[in-house]
């Protein structure tokens, strides 16, 4: 029972409610977490839509962002805004939109190389989506000198897309979905949600 503090709760970020609890409607993929989430309704709404007022972030800035890849990214926004068991990874950030951030979730080997093999070929211009953009139009462009290249370029391998998009937000591991040693993206709500046994196994015994 160490380290109950780290359970059930949301970090301190943009768009995060203070504490966990039931939401009635959540839209979508991230439905999964209606009860028991860190996201509310209008979150939940906003990680599905393009330049959405959650970061006005473009996915399109290269190209349109084929729908099977978008799929992960709405599923990652979901996560990150929802989940309420990130805490044995929250980590205090230094930036001005939020004061707590994630640092090395371990997600499971199936989420992240799924994510790289529908992502292969979309199009990017920059390995680390967290900063460096040319924001002056409201949305985020991509920076003189960069260049648009297929994500199998950009990412050579399904750990550099996981690990370096989000600033080391996750870590690839080898461990499987069900096996309760890593994050699942995603889950069917029907048996409860199984990163809640996953936050509990690393709170008490590290990392
Ligand atoms: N998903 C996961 N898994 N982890 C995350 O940390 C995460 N973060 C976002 C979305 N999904 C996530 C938020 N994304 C900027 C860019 C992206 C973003 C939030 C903010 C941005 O304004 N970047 C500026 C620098 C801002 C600063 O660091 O002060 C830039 O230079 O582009």
């Amino acid at each position: 029972a160490a380290k109950e503090s780290v359970l059930n709760v949301c970090m301190d970020a943009k768009h995060h409610k203070t504490q966990p609890g039931p939401e009635g409607a959540l839209h979508g993929q991230c439905a999964p977490w209606k009860d028991n989430a860190c996201c509310t309704a209008e979150t939940s709404t906003g990680a599905h839509q393009d330049q959405s007022y959650l970061y006005s972030f473009n996915w399109a800035h290269c190209r349109v962002m084929p729908d099977k890849c978008k799929w992960h990214f709405i599923q990652d926004t979901c996560l990150y805004e929802c989940s309420p068991n990130l805490g044995p990874w929250i980590h205090q950030a230094d930036t001005s939109w939020r004061r707590e951030r994630i640092l090395n979730v371990p997600l499971c080997k199936e989420d992240c190389e799924q994510w790289w093999e529908d992502c292969k070929d979309a199009v990017t211009c920059k390995e680390n989506w967290h900063k460096g953009w040319n924001w002056t139009s409201g949305t985020n462009r991509c920076p003189r000198s960069s260049t648009c290249q297929p994500f199998k370029y950009v990412f050579p391998r399904p750990a550099d897309l996981c690990e370096k998009i989000w600033s080391n937000s996750y870590k690839y591991t080898l461990e499987h979905r069900g096996g309760g040693r890593c994050i699942q993206m995603w889950f069917d709500p029907a048996q409860g949600n199984p990163n809640v046994a996953v936050a509990k196994y690393y709170a008490q015994n590290g990392r």
